[in-house]
């Protein structure tokens, strides 16, 4: 077991672990990059992963809520993946603080508009007005997260922050080619062209932070090299 990460969050790395959500090798992100780990949050399918997946969302948003970073009513999951995030983290907030948590409401997108019945392009309660939250899987470049924000912000919804698995604390990738030591960060480019809070239940860090002992040298340093390459500097 790890000293330094909080439980609830080691837990959740070590569902991740043993699930084979979180995973080592090699994998082509959707940046390009070629990355020694991958974490992917569709892998979370059993009643157990599900269960320790939507507690650590709960978790991470009920101590932002608390201390004032967030503010919220409507939770916001954007297809496909973030469907069923949405709609367990919605009953996870719920089961963990009823009497805050039980008016908070849930939405997500399609991905192909429907043209019939109720038509739209979303489900779940009205997102106009609303304080919105949106629950991601992980965050990369960042490239995802803007095509949420811009549907909310077009459906007349105020975006209140964004809360993800994973932070892979990684360099914008237009930053790539750039030889100066100025390494901003996805996560930080969005924070402040949006000027919403973004948090994570866990980060590249707190994943390098976990794992000894649980996997091998040899992954372990293959993903301190990928830190080194592509970790932002802020
Ligand atoms: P950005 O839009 O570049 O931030 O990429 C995030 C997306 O990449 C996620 O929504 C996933 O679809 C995918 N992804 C993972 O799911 N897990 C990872 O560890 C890395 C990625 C990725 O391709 O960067």
């Amino acid at each position: 077991a790890n000293q330094t990460l909080p439980a609830y969050k080691a837990d959740f790395l070590k569902a991740a672990l043993d699930g084979g959500v979180l995973k080592f090798g090699t994998f082509e992100l959707k940046s390009k990059r070629i990355s020694p780990y991958f974490f992917n949050t569709g892998e979370f399918y059993s009643g157990k992963l599900v269960k320790a997946l939507s507690a650590a969302y709960a978790h991470t948003i009920a101590d932002a809520h608390a201390s004032g970073v967030l503010d919220f009513d409507l939770l916001f999951g954007p297809a496909y993946k973030g469907i069923p995030l949405v709609a367990t983290t919605t009953l996870a907030l719920s089961q963990l603080e009823g009497r805050k948590y039980d008016d908070i409401m849930y939405a997500f997108d399609r991905k192909e508009a429907k043209d019939h019945g109720e038509g739209g392009n979303f489900v779940g309660a009205p997102i106009k007005r609303r304080k919105v939250l949106i629950i991601d899987d992980v965050v990369s470049a960042g490239t995802a997260k803007r095509e949420a924000i811009g549907k909310i912000q077009s459906e007349g919804g105020v975006v209140a922050g964004i809360v993800v698995a994973l932070d892979r604390q990684e360099t914008l990738p237009s930053s790539d080619s750039d030889a100066s030591s100025d390494r901003p960060s996805a996560i930080g480019a969005l924070r402040k062209e949006y000027g919403i809070p973004i948090i994570s239940v866990l980060t590249l860090d707190d994943i390098l932070a976990g794992v000894k002992g649980l996997i091998s040298e040899d992954d372990i340093k293959r993903v301190e090299e990928y830190r080194a390459k592509y970790k932002a500097s802020d």
